[in-house]
């Protein structure tokens, strides 16, 4: 499917490579000139230049800036450059597009001033067209919506989506665990009836956090587990319903309309995507497929302790136009710490 960008990334690299190669200035050796005996002693001999380290993050396109003043040429080559480490870190062609056409926008209109430091209008341009995308005008205030609900005397019913694996259950007990530090009610709903242990794994969660689960048994239905949770809910006068639901691959239809049942029957509040901070390109077509089935309404984006580069958050983000809401950075509890775009931008512009 990325053949051909792979084949135009590929051109680009060597043209850029070849580029600096020729920049490097030839290891001639120095001629030593006989000097007579009053002059100052030698100079130290020129330093050998350091082998070049393997080309990657984002950080290095800053560095590139700094070494000299922007030229019309000098805005392809980092427009270049940047296409290329956004790719290396996750980030999916079309995001990498927008991200790309909005730095050239910016660098092509600025000229240096004597006094601009050019390190610092790189990082904050770069900085800037990716935070646009990571950034979306779209709030979600989950606790103002929960209180709305509450006042109404209804539970505010959230449903968690996503791929298998990537990280719903745990996901599920550790906002269960962060709405209960602020004092909240809850129950959660078994509707993953799908997977074997998918149950047991949610109750085993609930035991520990001292939280009911509504279930039936492996096979029954998703959606009447979640209208049953919610049902209860309303009867107990619990704030929250949490809807754990089975890992789906976007390409499976019976497991896809399995949770548009779920989310046509509950209705809920918000449907949250569960991403894998570790997916690469597919993070695209997967937050796609999901949010094109049910309307994403905001995303948790797990495992971003585990050497993320940060590529998927804009992806998912692009392509829902709803906010990351958490990050999972662990896998213990306390491990979830709402969004920043800050830590993103970091992962990404690490050296
Ligand atoms: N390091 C790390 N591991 C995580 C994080 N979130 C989840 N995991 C781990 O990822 C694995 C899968 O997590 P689950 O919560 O079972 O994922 P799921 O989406 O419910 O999986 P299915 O029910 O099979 O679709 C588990 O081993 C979790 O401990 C995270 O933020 N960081
Ligand atoms: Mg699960």
């Amino acid at each position: 499917m990325f053949e051909k960008l792979k084949q135009k990334l590929k051109r680009v690299v060597e043209r850029v490579r070849q580029k600096a190669e020729t920049e490097v200035p030839p290891e001639t050796p120095t001629e030593v000139q006989p000097k007579a005996p009053t002059e100052a002693p030698l100079e130290a001999p020129p330093t050998i230049p350091a082998p070049k380290k393997p080309r990657r993050g984002i950080r290095r396109i800053v560095k590139r800036v700094t070494r000299r003043e922007l030229a019309p040429g000098d805005v392809d080559d980092i427009v270049w450059d940047l296409q290329v480490s956004l790719l290396e870190s996750d980030v999916a062609v079309p995001v990498a597009d927008k991200i790309i056409e909005r730095a050239k926008e910016q660098l092509s209109g600025r000229k240096l001033g004597l006094t601009e430091d050019p390190k610092k209008l790189a990082d904050e341009v770069l900085r800037q067209a990716i935070r646009e995308v990571l950034v979306t005008d779209k709030k979600v205030d989950l606790l103002k919506l929960i209180d709305a609900k509450r006042a109404k005397g209804e539970p505010a019913v959230f449903v968690f989506v996503g791929i298998n694996g990537h990280g719903k259950t745990t996901t599920v007990a550790k906002f269960a665990k962060w709405l209960m530090n602020r004092g909240y009610k809850l129950v959660f709903a078994a509707a993953d009836t799908f997977r074997a242990a998918g149950i047991e794994q949610l109750e085993i969660h609930a035991q520990r956090l001292g939280l009911g689960v509504i279930k039936q048994r492996r096979g029954a239905d998703a959606a009447a587990v979640a209208y049953d949770a919610v049902a209860h809910a309303k009867a107990r006068g619990l704030d929250v319903v949490l809807v754990d639901t089975a890992g789906r691959m976007q390409t499976d239809i019976d497991l896809m309309d399995e949770m548009r049942k779920i989310v046509r029957v509950v209705k809920p509040d918000l449907t949250i995507f569960v991403g894998d901070a570790l997916t690469g390109n597919d993070a695209i077509e997967q937050a796609s497929a999901f949010d094109k089935a049910v309307g994403i309404g905001g995303s948790i984006l797990c495992k971003m302790d585990a050497d993320a580069r940060g590529g998927a958050a804009l992806s998912i983000t692009y392509v829902t136009g709803k906010p990351i809401l958490f990050l999972g950075t662990g896998q213990t509890y306390d491990d979830l710490v709402e969004f920043d775009p800050d830590t993103i931008l970091n992962a990404l512009f690490a050296d």
